[in-house]
């Protein structure tokens, strides 16, 4: 049996190498869910456990955790920090109850940092700080505490606990609260000992300033505070586990987790201040029909309720649906899915503990849990009770910004391609692939490079299917801007029965927007009624080829003027001809022109990088629209050719630091300047020949 008020859900946030899987596996080595540390470098991770993660000796994939310490049982995810991935790191962290924040104390505050922080501020999510890495050469824990507190002031960070000895001799930590210190053993846990003397002055200003920050999250703590000059111990310590459960304070700590130094007294934080599911604020849904909001509270006695965050195709389970219980517990053998109001039964359920799964009988709030082999649920749907209906807010990936054109490295697995990639779509929100009907190309759009070659590697892995990648076509279109008369004869009357088609026509530009018009201006029967149609037919194919680089022709207004037959030679087919020759030689004397797709993006950066981010807009063709500013970043909305930025996601990540993100979506056709135009035209010539 689980009991709602021992569990834990915490899900580890941080920029990617700041130690969050290091410190995952600290975790679950000291509770004794592992028998060794693994560690990431060595590849022995059990949580980086996928061959593309060995690899790269980075997380792709949320992991999970579960393991007991002190009485608790403890539900913990560790999630990607690196741009491409961090997708996954947003859904996990929705559903957790709190965070742990990891910072490296050599590098401090990094951009991901930033972008974490917002997370668990804009969702008040209760958080505990860790400064890895304090072993470390250069490691300064007060410097990085103070970078963290000046640039999120409303984290409202405090040191909880101060690190004793530093680089090589980091070897324990003074503990505020409770006035004592602890010195590290190898197995992640510590010995009790007397705040060591050079360290009482600074224990009692951190205690004082730890008190102060405490008094201010509640009226009555301040008060008593004011009046009184300080708090009871009892006071401090109660007033502290509200104001971290409330997201009012994020305790801070040192630690180093390849050494496995800190993590017993980061699980006793974790369990002594981190909330349970019960403690949290009661969650907001709707109802599936009359659309109104609906509370659920996170205890065993509340209706069963559900989101599922995560989908995977496991090569032995085959597909596992992952989902965070929101309330209640779950009884009888089947979930009512009220995003597809459906019901849907279901075998066996599991607990998550790295790449194992644990199968599992009683199932209630604040729990992570797979279900194998459901089809009609997928990640974003909330599960429940059909009796007591509520719908979550779904689930949003974030939008892609890299495409590449997709194909088979050998032809024949052309369907195997396609059919492992719309398996990996079904487990990766973020992945797309879209059929262009003008270039004939398959695009896959990802979040960025790194993302893309992952899932070519794990296509060849999971279905042993090769692809290759390649920068996509430009949609490019020909127009004109000319108007022109031309005539098309087409006369082949040596031997037997001959072809005649003759006609003559005018172009010019259609100023509307359309794609084309026909106009039948011939007075009297110069060319009869029944080829006039074939005319036009051999028009529209022939714009579809083009004239000038093989795009697609648009925006033109086609009249018929003239012609003439024969008796016995013309036929359909010869006015076909004929319509077409007449199209390619007005087009030449018409000024025809290439026209280019334009994008219209929104680039978020920082201050700091405005100015590069613009000069490079410049140097891409790109047309400033405006500019848009809030409290950290500047938005800049511009309209740039698509051919310009193809690539622009590894570009923005080199020129910001990874400070910036975009989105893009379509505008409009605009002509492409000449010297341009020549190129691709030189280029179409080279391919044709
Ligand atoms: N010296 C030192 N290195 C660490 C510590 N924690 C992690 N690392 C190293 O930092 C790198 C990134 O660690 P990892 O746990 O993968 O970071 P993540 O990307 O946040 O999950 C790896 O090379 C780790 O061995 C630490 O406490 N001390
Ligand atoms: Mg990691």
């Amino acid at each position: 049996m689980h009991d709602v008020q021992q569990i834990r859900n915490t899900v580890i946030l941080g920029h990617g190498h700041s130690g969050k899987t290091t410190l995952a596996e600290a975790l679950l080595f000291t509770a004794g869910a592992v028998g060794r540390l693994g560690r990431v470098d060595e590849g022995s991770s059990a949580l980086d456990f996928e061959d593309e993660e060995i690899r790269r000796k980075i997380s792709i994939s949320a992991a999970f955790g579960h393991f007991h310490w002190q009485g608790c049982e403890l539900f913990l995810a560790d999630t990607p920090g690196d741009d491409n991935f961090t997708n996954e790191t947003k859904f996990t962290a929705k559903l957790a109850d709190s965070a742990v924040l990891t910072v490296g104390g050599v590098l401090g505050v990094r951009s991901q940092t930033e972008r974490f922080i917002d997370f668990v501020l804009e969702r008040r999510l209760p958080c505990l700080i860790c400064i890895t890495k304090m072993d470390r050469e250069r490691a300064n824990f007060i410097e990085t505490f103070d970078e963290i507190r000046q640039s999120f002031p409303k984290l409202n960070p405090a040191v909880l606990y101060l690190p004793i000895g530093a680089e090589k001799d980091f070897k324990g930590m003074i503990d505020i609260l409770n006035n004592r210190a602890l010195f590290f053993r190898p197995d992640g846990t510590a010995d009790i000992a007397d705040v060591p003397t050079e360290f009482i002055a600074e224990a009692a200003a951190r205690r004082a300033i730890l008190m102060e920050y405490v008094a201010e999250t509640d009226d009555d703590l301040l008060e008593h505070f004011l009046e009184e000059g300080e708090l009871s111990d009892e006071a401090l310590k109660n007033g502290l586990a509200a104001a971290v459960r409330q997201g009012k304070i994020a305790p801070v700590l040192p630690c180093s987790p390849l050494n496995n130094a800190g993590s017993s007294v980061i699980l006793d934080t974790i369990i002594g201040l981190l909330p349970s599911p019960d403690q949290c604020p009661a969650l907001i849904g709707t109802h599936p029909k009359t659309k109104e909001p609906v509370e659920r509270r996170g205890v065993a006695d509340a209706p069963f309720s559900a989101q599922v965050f995560k989908t995977l195709t496991d090569t032995f389970t085959g597909r596992l649906t992952v989902f965070r219980v929101l309330s209640g517990t779950l009884k009888g053998d089947s979930f009512y899915n009220s995003s597809t109001g459906e019901s849907e039964r279901f075998g066996h359920l599991f607990l998550i503990e790295g790449k194992e799964q644990k199968p599992v009988d009683s199932v209630c709030a604040g729990m992570i849990v797979a279900a194998a082999k459901l089809k009609n649920t997928t990640t974003g749907n909330t599960l429940c009770e059909e009796a007591h209906p509520i719908v979550y807010e779904p689930l949003e990936p974030l939008p892609p910004t890299i495409s590449y054109a997709v194909t088979a490295k050998v032809d024949k697995d052309e369907e195997k391609l396609f059919s492992s990639l719309t398996k990996l779509l079904d487990e990766d929100l973020t992945l797309h692939l879209n059929r262009q009907t003008q270039t004939h190309e398959v695009l896959l759009s990802g979040i960025g490079q790194v993302h893309l070659e992952v899932i070519k590697e794990r296509l060849k892995r999971k279905f042993g299917v090769e692809m290759d990648l390649a920068v996509p076509k430009i949609p490019y279109r020909e127009t004109l801007k000319g108007k022109a008369t031309a005539q098309g004869k087409h006369k082949k009357q040596s031997g037997g029965r001959g072809q005649y088609g003759d006609c003559t026509i005018e172009i010019e530009p259609l100023k509307n927007g359309e794609h084309f018009e026909f106009v039948d201006k011939i007075v009297g029967g110069t060319i009869p009624q029944q080829y006039r149609p074939a005319v036009e037919k051999g028009i529209v194919e022939a714009m579809e080829k083009g004239v000038l680089a093989g795009y697609p022709f648009e925006g033109i207004k086609v009249s018929l003027l003239d012609g003439s037959y024969h008796n016995v030679d013309s036929s359909e087919m010869a006015f076909k001809i004929a319509g077409s020759m007449a199209f390619k030689q007005a087009v030449l004397n018409a000024s025809p022109v290439l026209l280019e797709p334009v994008l219209e993006m929104e680039i978020r950066v920082d201050k700091d990088h405005v100015g590069d981010v613009m000069g490079d807009l410049n140097s891409r063709r790109g047309k400033v629209l405006g500019m848009d500013s809030n409290s950290r970043h500047e938005i800049i909305r511009a309209q740039v050719p698509q051919a310009e930025i193809q690539l622009y996601g590894p570009d923005l990540t080199s020129m910001t630091g990874g400070r910036g993100s975009f989105t893009v979506k379509f505008s409009h056709y605009e002509e492409v300047p000449s010297h341009i135009a020549q190129k691709i035209i030189a280029a179409h010539v080279v391919e044709v020949e």
